[in-house]
């Protein structure tokens, strides 16, 4: 059975663990923090999470594992049968977290994390995001769905980071750059579904152990 590793509170863990749920995997789950330990390390070796275990050994980078489970567990199928269709829902992907999260991330220290960033960095970052939001204005469908009339992985994909994106960018800029996009809708929609509703619960109650473990130390 796929083990499952990481902590409740990453979109990059929520993001698997949704797609395994929608396509009705038994997994299970084991609480690893990214502490870079070397036991983490072996596993994953930038130390990040998520990670997964299975019957051949761990695998990590939360696409590759999508990718990874979708080849395994062919039923319930969270990509399009026509290639093209299937590359634009990849691209999608590709261009959520590399052009938008992973941008968005360099943030996170000050927005979440209690850190604080240079006025340099945020200058850049609001640059580029803008750019890369408008540019992914053109790319969404929301009809219901990010990649159009079926639950696809862009939104395993989606879901997971567009809170964050959101969020950051009121902290940071005092507006969300997202708020031209349908994306309060969208997140409304997804989070009635029994899986993200679990997974809500889930992050909620990781994000207090967390809380309480920075008290302690
Ligand atoms: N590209 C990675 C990103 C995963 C990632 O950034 N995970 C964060 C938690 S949300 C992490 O492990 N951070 C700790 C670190 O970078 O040391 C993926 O898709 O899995």
């Amino acid at each position: 059975m796929i083990k499952l590793c990481g902590f409740a509170v990453s979109n990059y863990y929520n993001k698997i663990k949704l797609a395994l749920m929608e396509k009705n995997i038994a997994f299970e789950e084991e609480l690893v923090w990214a502490d870079r330990a070397p036991e983490l390390l072996q596993l994953s070796p930038l130390g990040k999470i998520p990670y997964i275990e299975t019957e051949q050994g761990s695998l990590c980078e939360s696409q590759v594992i999508l990718e990874y489970i979708e080849a395994k567990y062919p039923a319930h199928p969270l990509l399009p049968v026509d290639p093209y269709a299937a590359g634009k829902n990849r691209e999608l992907i590709t261009f959520l977290e590399l052009h938008l999260e992973l941008v968005a991330r360099e943030l996170y220290a000050e927005a979440f994390f209690g850190g604080s960033v240079t006025d340099e960095v945020k200058k850049k970052v609001e640059k580029l995001l803008t750019r890369n939001i408008n540019a992914f204005s053109t790319m969404v469908k929301f009809s219901p769905y990010i990649a159009g009339a079926e639950f696809t992985l862009a939104d395993c994909a989606a879901v997971v980071h567009f809170p964050l994106i959101s969020m950051l960018t009121k902290i940071i800029y005092g507006r969300d750059f997202l708020a031209d996009l349908p994306v309060k809708q969208y997140i409304k929609m997804m989070s009635e579904r029994p899986a993200m509703l679990k997974i809500n619960a889930d992050r909620k109650a990781n994000q207090e152990l967390m809380a309480s473990r920075k008290k302690a130390s």
